[in-house]
C-alpha cells in the first residue's frame, strides 16, 4: 500500500480526503497522510503545494515528489532535495483551458473597457466609451508551454494577432513564434497586450522590469499569471502610475496572500486576483498523479518529471 504525504496551502482533512477518493479510483490501495504527521515517515512519495520543505529531510523512505500544480518553483527553491528523487508536475488540459478562459476574460475586459463601464454604472452614466479595435491589437504570450500554447491558439481563434516567445523553437499555426533570449525584444515592441505564462527559474526571475516596461508601447496592457517574482513590483507600479502601462491584471505576487498594505491595492489600474487563474482540479488531475505514484513506487521515471537543470 503506497503511503503518500500530503500538504496543500489550505491543508484540511476534507481536501486530503477528496484527493484520496479521486486517486483511489485509479489506484485503490493509495493512502494519503498529512505530511506533518508521524504517519508520513512511511511515505514513499509526497503530493505537495507550498509545503515546509525541511520536513522532507525527515522522510527516509521518500522516492519521489509530486507538485499539486503545474509549477514546481515551490519545490525547486530547496536545492537540497537529492537529485535521485524525481520531481513531477501536473500537466492538465483542464488547467490550460481554465487559464485560457481567464486570460481571455482579462483581455476582453481591457479591450471593451469593462472597468470604465463599471464606474459609469455607479454614477448612472449612460454613455459609450472608446472601444479598442481588436483587429489592430497584438497579444504577446511569454511562454508557449502546456498552458501558453493553448492560450495563444484560443486567442488567435478569437481573431487576435498573437506572437509568442519560448526558449526553444515552436510551430503553432497562425502564431508568430519567437524563441531564444534576444527575441523577447520582438514581443516587447510589437505587442499591445503582454501575457506572462512563464515558469519561475533563475533566467525568468525579474524579467518584467523597468527596462522591459520602458520598451513596451505606451498604453500597453500587462497580464501576469506566471509567478509574482517575474515582476519587479515597484517598476510595474511606476509604469501604471504614469499610464505607460494602462492596465495590469495580476493573479500572482511575490508575497501570497498579497499583504493588505501592499501598494498594488491602491493602484486603480491594477486588478488583483487571488491566484485562481487556473486551479488544480482533483477530478481531472487524479489519473496522472495516481500513475506518477505508481511509477515512483516501481522505481520508474514518471511522465512530466521536471528537468532539474532547466528548473521547469
Ligand atoms: P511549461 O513548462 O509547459 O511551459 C513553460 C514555457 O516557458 C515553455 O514554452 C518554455 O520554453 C518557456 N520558457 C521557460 N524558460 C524560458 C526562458 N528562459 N525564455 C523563454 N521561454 C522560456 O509550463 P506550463 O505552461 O505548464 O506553466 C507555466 C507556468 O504557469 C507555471 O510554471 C506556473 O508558474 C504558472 N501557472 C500559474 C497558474 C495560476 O493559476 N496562476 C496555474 C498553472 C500554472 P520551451 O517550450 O522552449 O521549453
Ligand atoms: C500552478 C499554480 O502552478 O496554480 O499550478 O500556480
Amino acid at each position: 500500500m503506497p503511503v503518500v504525504g500530503f500538504f496543500s496551502k489550505n491543508t484540511t482533512i476534507k481536501l486530503q480526503n477528496e484527493w484520496e477518493k479521486r486517486l483511489r479510483i485509479h489506484f485503490p490501495s493509495i493512502k494519503l497522510v498529512p505530511l506533518l504527521s508521524k504517519d508520513a515517515e512511511e511515505a514513499t512519495s509526497a503530493l505537495i503545494w507550498k509545503a515546509p520543505l525541511k520536513r522532507l529531510e525527515d522522510l527516509n523512505n521518500l522516492k519521489g515528489l509530486i507538485s499539486l500544480g503545474q509549477g514546481v518553483d515551490h519545490i525547486l527553491k530547496n536545492d537540497s532535495i537529492p537529485k535521485k528523487i524525481p520531481i513531477v508536475r501536473i500537466v492538465d488540459p483542464y488547467m490550460a483551458k481554465s487559464m485560457s478562459h481567464w486570460v481571455i476574460l482579462s483581455i476582453l475586459n481591457f479591450v471593451r473597457d469593462t472597468y470604465g463601464y463599471d464606474n459609469q454604472e455607479k454614477i448612472k452614466l449612460y454613455k459609450s466609451r472608446k472601444e479598442l479595435n481588436f483587429l489592430s491589437l497584438k497579444v504577446g504570450i511569454y511562454g508557449l508551454g502546456a498552458i501558453g500554447s493553448v492560450v495563444a491558439k484560443d486567442l488567435y481563434n478569437l481573431g487576435f494577432k498573437v506572437e509568442g516567445w519560448s526558449r526553444t523553437k515552436k510551430e503553432i499555426e497562425g502564431i508568430n513564434c519567437n524563441y531564444g533570449e534576444n527575441s523577447i525584444e520582438k514581443l516587447i515592441s510589437n505587442c499591445d497586450i503582454h501575457v506572462c505564462l512563464l515558469p519561475l527559474t533563475p533566467s525568468t526571475t525579474n524579467i518584467f522590469n523597468k527596462s522591459i516596461f520602458a520598451k513596451m508601447r505606451r498604453g500597453s496592457c500587462f497580464i501576469n499569471a506566471g509567478r509574482g517574482e517575474h515582476v519587479v513590483e515597484d517598476d510595474l507600479i511606476e509604469n501604471c502610475k504614469s499610464g505607460h502601462i494602462s492596465n495590469a491584471i495580476l493573479d500572482v505576487y511575490r508575497n501570497e496572500p498579497l499583504p493588505k498594505d501592499h501598494k498594488f491595492w491602491e493602484q486603480k489600474n491594477i486588478r488583483i486576483w487571488p491566484h485562481v487563474a487556473a486551479e488544480t482540479n482533483p477530478k481531472t488531475a487524479a489519473k496522472q498523479i495516481a500513475n506518477a505514484i505508481k511509477c515512483i513506487d516501481n522505481g520508474e521515471m514518471p511522465p512530466n518529471t521536471v528537468d532539474r537543470n532547466l528548473g521547469y
